[in-house]
């Protein structure tokens, strides 16, 4: 059988319907091909000296692990000299990172989680990069830009994707047509495509939360997560079954691939955030595969794609994936609100 690279996905995705701009295309190149890299150093691990933590501190006050960095790194080195791009944010950064003035400028805006599930570097578990881009603003041009012109709702998003580094390292995209997934082929070093067209079922009995943060969570969130507890004894007459990895790339990889809910929820331990996770680095991304693959992605009340940022490191609650038990646990949330 022959095999589809990614090149050649892109390139006909460029030439059918333009659907792809030249620029972009390279952009995804750019960003798969550091994926790559990064993947290199994390199937290294302990022969590589690349596990444990440093002593710096990122910008949400978290101890940085090394492949943290590393990857950051990584990225922000592959994309500088392009010409794709105006400027880059990262989850390990405080504010943007602007191209430097010896190489051209581009028309897009990168953002990324370097490296994804940080907790299961060191424990050999499954992690991934996280990759969200954007188009600078009109009234950008002429200038350099500003941390407010990242500040888009993730409806404006051109392409998302991630990267897992898991059994196999697998990048899943979307480029507003769908979302298809490839595979590294290590001997070849090229990624192929093995999934041409991820749906995720619209029904499921499966839910991804860490359920050790239940007490605090609120009534609507507590009512949904018993409710599926309780089974065919109680109000869904059915049975669910439970997964958490603690890296969101891995647990919104499994329910791309068979269906599922994922969701992290406000908590009235820091009643003041939103929530855990970031809107421009892990909920926006998450949230146009997830609707691209015909799911549905909420922060309990609104559409998260249709959320104004007003910080880079804004946070956000997040319940994404199968539609109908994301419907239902949005609707819990809207009753409790009125
Ligand atoms: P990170 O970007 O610092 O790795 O944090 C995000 C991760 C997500 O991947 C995951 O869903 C969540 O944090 C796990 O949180 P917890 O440790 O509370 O289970
Ligand atoms: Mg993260």
């Amino acid at each position: 059988m022959k095999r589809k690279t990614l090149t050649q996905y892109l390139v006909e995705q460029q030439r059918s319907a333009n659907a792809l701009h030249a620029e972009l295309r390279l952009l995804i190149e750019i960003v798969s091909r550091a994926c790559k890299t990064i993947s290199h150093s994390v199937s290294k691990g302990a022969l590589g000296g690349v596990l444990g933590s440093l002593e710096s501190e990122n910008v949400q006050g978290e101890v940085q692990k090394k492949l943290d960095v590393i990857s950051n790194e990584v990225l922000l080195e592959a994309n500088e000299w392009g010409g794709h791009l105006a400027a880059m944010a990262s989850e390990e950064m405080e504010t943007i990172h602007l191209i430097p003035n010896r190489y051209p400028k581009g028309e897009y805006l990168l953002l990324f989680d370097p490296l994804d599930g940080s907790s299961n570097i060191d424990v050999n578990v499954s992690i991934g990069t996280i990759f969200s881009v954007l188009k600078a603003p009109a009234s950008a041009s002429g200038r350099d830009i500003n941390e407010s012109d990242f500040l888009q709702p993730g409806r404006t998003q051109v392409a998302a994707g991630y990267a897992i580094y898991g059994p196999q390292t697998m990048l899943v995209l979307t480029i507003g047509q769908g979302v298809v997934g490839f595979t590294l082929d290590r001997e070849m070093g090229s990624w192929v495509l093995t999934h041409e067209n991820l749906i995720i079922p619209e029904d499921t009995k499966e839910l991804a939360v860490n359920m050790s943060n239940m007490r605090h969570w609120a009534p609507p969130m507590k009512r949904y997560v018993q409710e599926c507890l309780d089974g065919t004894s109680g109000e869904r007459d059915k049975n669910f079954n439970m997964r958490w990895i603690a890296s969101m790339v891995a647990d919104v990889h499994r329910l791309i691939t068979r269906g599922g809910i994922f969701m992290y929820p406000w908590d009235d331990r820091e009643p003041n955030k939103p929530g855990k996770l970031r809107l421009m680095y892990e909920a926006n991304p998450m949230s146009m595969l997830v609707e691209q693959a015909g799911g549905m992605a909420t922060n309990g009340t609104s559409r998260i794609l249709d959320i104004e940022p007003h910080a880079l490191h804004e946070r956000v609650s997040v319940m994404l994936g199968s539609k109908n038990e994301v419907a239902r646990v949005t609707q819990y949330h809207l009753d409790a609100a009125t």
